[in-house]
């Protein structure tokens, strides 16, 4: 297992529509753990892999509380195959926005397919916070951000947070 970099926003590389995965190996794998690791780490709930750079339709997703087993899960080349009516708003933070918090309203239940560790297809609903979760780790895949929801006014100050959080870290490493 190994600890990787993660992106800061803006990056054009967090902008990209990511490739299927082609086939689930031993690097595939080995890719998600490093996910796992990293995200843990952070701490975060959940993970894409753009946003360690690399350009590939995988997520990890962590949302069990803290008195609850932990349920990580790794989902190949996901895709949302219904959405309820029904609305939820949360706050939401991202790993490439550190320290940012914003309101984005989101279906309240989806129901994902995707192809686990072993290449064998899996479906499932979510709701609650893994529901919002899974949709914020899709949206990476398609180089979407959560603050792209917000108002260009609100995104555009978050930006300038993020290039000067940028300059600074740039300047002590
Ligand atoms: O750790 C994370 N917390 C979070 C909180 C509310 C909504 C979404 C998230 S995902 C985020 C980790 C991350 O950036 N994943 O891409
Ligand atoms: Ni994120």
């Amino acid at each position: 297992m190994a600890l990787r970099t993660i992106l800061i926003h803006p990056d054009p590389r967090l902008k990209k529509v990511c490739a299927p995965v082609d086939g689930v190996d031993r690097s595939v794998r080995k890719l998600a753990d490093d996910m796992l690791e990293t995200m843990h780490d952070a701490p975060g709930i959940g993970l894409a892999a753009p946003q360690i750079g690399i350009l590939q339709r995988l997520i990890v997703m962590d949302c069990a509380k803290k008195d609850e087993e932990p349920q990580p899960m790794a989902l190949i080349n996901p895709e949302v195959t219904w959405v309820s009516e029904e609305l939820n708003t949360y706050s939401e933070g991202c790993l490439s926005i550190p320290e940012q918090y914003e309101d984005v309203t989101r279906p309240a239940e989806v129901r994902v397919r995707w192809l686990d560790l072993d290449g064998k297809p899996q479906e499932q609903k979510f709701d609650g916070l893994w529901a919002t979760c899974v949709q914020h780790e899709i949206d990476h895949l398609n180089g979407k951000l959560f603050i792209d929801y917000l108002s260009r006014i609100k995104r555009s100050m978050i930006t300038k947070k993020m290039v000067k959080l940028k300059k600074e870290r740039a300047a002590v490493l």
